[in-house]
């Protein structure tokens, strides 16, 4: 095995104690914001901005570094009224009798329904697919590692730059997806994961009142 080229941890930063703790409760404050919204504005974004958020998708953790993910950025009006009509049929069969009721006792508090016009109506939908292995220039497959779990995290930070750029996001997932493929003409190594709306809010958009369970209930310290 060839020896690891290894350079000096030039990139990171530490900060005082003091000074660690108000970036983590500003970080807390500026997170905690972040609502899924389903009431969009159709303001046009810049493509720039979505490109930095993307490269900031792309330095995320992930499986022996081999980024199993791609990221389709859906802008033309004509391929997301496809998309959109393609997840309403979905939803439908979703809302309509496929999903338990358990399951539609769960989501009662979201006031969600098959319904989707933010489909069209926002500015971009990023369609984020997992890689289940890669492909060499010779058609020979690549193992891929953690394939879920590194998506996972790289969609979590896409989700977190966009609301950092100021930017409203809504993780949509109908179920099944796999026409998102067919649509957007991706291979059959790639499945998607999620489908993120992305714009502005509408000026008078409501969400859901809900709340996030304390620290004393999500953690436990040994
Ligand atoms: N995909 C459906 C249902 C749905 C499921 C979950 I879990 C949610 O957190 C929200 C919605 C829909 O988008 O309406």
């Amino acid at each position: 095995m060839a020896k690891p080229e290894l350079v000096p941890l030039s990139s990171y930063l530490q900060y005082p104690e003091s000074e660690m703790m108000d970036r983590a409760s500003r970080f807390y404050e500026e997170i905690r914001r972040r609502r899924s919204v389903r009431d969009f504005s159709d303001s046009p974004v810049p493509r720039e901005i979505i490109d930095q958020c993307l490269l900031a998708a792309g330095t995320a953790p992930n499986g022996a570094n081999l980024q199993p993910w791609h990221f389709a950025v859906v802008q033309d009006p004509a391929v997301k009224a496809k998309i959109r009509a393609a997840a309403e049929k979905e939803e439908r069969e979703f809302y309509g009798g496929k999903a338990p009721q358990q399951w539609l006792d769960a989501l009662a508090p979201l006031g969600t329904d098959d319904q989707k016009p933010f489909l069209e109506i926002a500015p971009y939908l990023i369609v984020i697919f997992a890689k289940s292995h890669g492909v060499k220039p010779d058609g020979t497959k690549i193992k891929h590692y953690y394939v879920n779990e590194s998506v996972g995290i790289a969609t979590g930070f896409l989700i977190s730059a966009l609301h950092h750029a100021g930017l409203a996001t809504l993780t949509h997932t109908p179920s099944p997806m796999k026409f998102l493929n067919d649509i957007l003409g991706r291979p059959a190594n790639e499945r998607p994961m999620v489908l993120l709306v992305v714009g502005y809010p509408a000026e008078n958009a409501l969400v859901p009142k809900i709340t996030k369970k304390p620290l004393s209930e999500i953690t436990s310290y040994f």
